[in-house]
């Protein structure tokens, strides 16, 4: 039998070790855990956005589950109404997530925790978007997903040389993300206010590419995906936590049905468990009845479609390949037909919009009884090749009106106040009573319904103002 000598540990053998090995060596040498707040500001913004029910914070809830392996983490929603603390001296690391609509807000957290001597870190959309403006309100920027920079980063707070960059190089796939430890936002005392929706993730990444979306920038042309097997798993976790077969879940996926193959198998999957789901999703094969069927039988009852606009130029424009105008219809019916409600999502403030666009619109919700429609304005998100092409024509820079309820740009089909009083009209008509029955009688009584008469009572009192 051959013997092998151990061989004494070289400076070269030593640079072989992984980064992983490395850090669980600082981790084993560190004398108390580091203690980490992490926090999900709240919005200032005047709209409907970041009140009544919201949804559990996934982003968080992952950056959480990965720090708390090693550190001490205080996890914060300012949404829920918890306050966040003027005095950060118990903590070592404050770290902030945010989208533009909360930018100002993480900022000025950022800038205390900085003053008091603190480590802070943000991440999220808005940061890794900006990462130049947002590197001056902290230590480090993330971008994009901490999963891909983690190992760098939690070695760099240990040896106390933190760089103002994470930037990954190489992505890593979906099998590295952890199961996502619910007990950070389930644990709050007002967890009560989250919605009953379980946030889940399938999917990372878009390859389609329209120009008003932060996803391609970000993650550029990549699709990932999770094992089917993964997925299942963390669905029936969830079954067995909450002692309930018919879960409801929420995908966060940017285009969960990107991947035929593998969105159509996941469902097949799922219809064997018998959870409920909803999602984002785009409409690119909703038009085949085999798979709106198949959607249905998954216990699908609502999606999320991007439907834009009714106009075909506008549509080009946005380079949004996956609608087709001619489409529009048969996708409505076929998710009707088996059962699947529509939150349907309606831009305007588009150059080719004009007086007739409203009509369009109205009379194709109504005509297809969109259960619940949703109006924004045209938002160009900074960062984003969209954003650049309207910079001159934007009215402000006041990240907080970045909710996609602000009226950014004059469209060049029609004067601002002509443009709003017809968006201001267009919503009050679609959630008139009388249009509430039209779109949703015979539908089961649920809280679509209830969001509709919500809706009644919000609508009732915008005025063109309120956008400004
Ligand atoms: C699902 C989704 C929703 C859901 C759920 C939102 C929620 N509460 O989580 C719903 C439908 C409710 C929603 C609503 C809205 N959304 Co939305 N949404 C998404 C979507 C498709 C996925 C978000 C998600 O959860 N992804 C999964 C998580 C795990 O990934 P992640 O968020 O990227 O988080 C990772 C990293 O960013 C990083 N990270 C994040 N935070 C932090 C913090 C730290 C400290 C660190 C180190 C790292 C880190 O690590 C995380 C884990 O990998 C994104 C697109 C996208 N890819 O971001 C748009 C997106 C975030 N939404 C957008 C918008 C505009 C909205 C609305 C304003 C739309 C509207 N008119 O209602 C509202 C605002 C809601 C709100 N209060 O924020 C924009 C935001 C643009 C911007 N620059 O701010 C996006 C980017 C889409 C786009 N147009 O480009 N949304
Ligand atoms: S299809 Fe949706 S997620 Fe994909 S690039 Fe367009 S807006 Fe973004």
């Amino acid at each position: 039998m051959q013997t092998v000598q151990a061989e004494p540990l070289t400076a070269s053998s030593a640079s072989a070790i992984s980064p992983e090995t490395v850090l669980q060596q600082l981790v084993r040498e560190q004398k108390t855990r580091k203690k980490w707040l992490l926090i999900q500001p709240k919005s200032g913004t005047s709209m409907m956005v970041d009140s009544g029910t919201v949804s559990m914070p996934l982003n968080l809830i992952m950056v959480a589950t990965l720090v708390g392996q090693l550190f001490e983490v205080t996890f914060i929603d300012e949404r829920l109404g918890e306050s966040v603390p003027e005095d950060f001296s118990g903590y070592d690391v404050v770290a902030v997530t945010s989208r533009t609509l909360n930018a100002t807000k993480a900022y000025s957290i950022g800038d205390r925790a900085l003053r008091q001597g603190k480590t802070v870190i943000l991440g999220g959309v808005h940061p890794t978007m900006l990462h130049g403006e947002a590197s001056s309100h902290c230590t480090s920027v993330v971008y994009g997903e901490i999963e891909s920079v983690w190992t760098e980063l939690a070695t760099d707070l240990l040896r106390g040389r933190m760089k103002p960059l994470y930037h990954a190089t190489e992505l890593k796939p979906m099998e590295h993300m952890h199961r996502p430890d619910f007990s950070y936002a389930l644990g709050a005392k007002n967890a009560k206010k989250y919605s009953s929706r379980i946030p889940i993730l399938a999917t990372k990444g878009c390859p389609v590419g329209c120009n008003f979306c932060t996803t391609p920038t970000i993650y550029g042309k990549s699709f990932r995906y999770r094992e089917i097997d993964l997925v299942l798993e963390e669905m029936r976790y969830h079954q067995e936590r909450i002692g309930k077969k018919n879960a409801n879940f929420s995908f966060m996926d940017d285009n969960i049905s990107f991947r035929p193959k593998y969105f159509l198998t996941l469902l097949e999957e799922m219809s064997k468990i018998g959870i409920r789901w909803n999602a984002n999703i785009s409409m690119n094969f909703l038009d085949k009845p085999e798979v709106a069927e198949l959607a249905g039988r998954s216990g699908c009852d609502l999606l999320s479609i991007g439907f834009e606009s009714l106009n075909p130029e506008t549509i080009k424009s946005v380079h949004k390949g996956s609608n087709r105008l001619g489409n529009y219809e048969t996708v409505v019916r076929n998710l009707h037909q088996n059962g699947i409600a529509i939150q349907g999502y309606f831009m305007f403030g588009f150059d080719n919009d004009s007086e007739e666009s409203f009509q369009l619109t109205y009379d194709f919700i109504m005509k297809n009884r969109i259960e619940f429609p949703v109006f924004s304005l045209v938002t160009p998100f900074p960062g984003t090749p969209y954003f650049e092409e309207m910079k001159p024509r934007i009215r402000h820079f006041d990240w907080d009106k970045y909710d996609t309820y602000h009226y950014m740009f004059e469209p060049k089909g029609m004067g601002g106040e002509t443009f709003l009083k017809n968006f201001v009209k267009l919503q009050q008509e679609v959630y008139k009573g009388r249009a509430i029955m039209r779109r949703m009688q015979g539908k089961p009584l649920n809280w679509v319904w209830l969001a509709n008469f919500m809706m009644n009572r919000f609508t009732r009192r915008l005025t063109p103002e309120i956008y400004l």
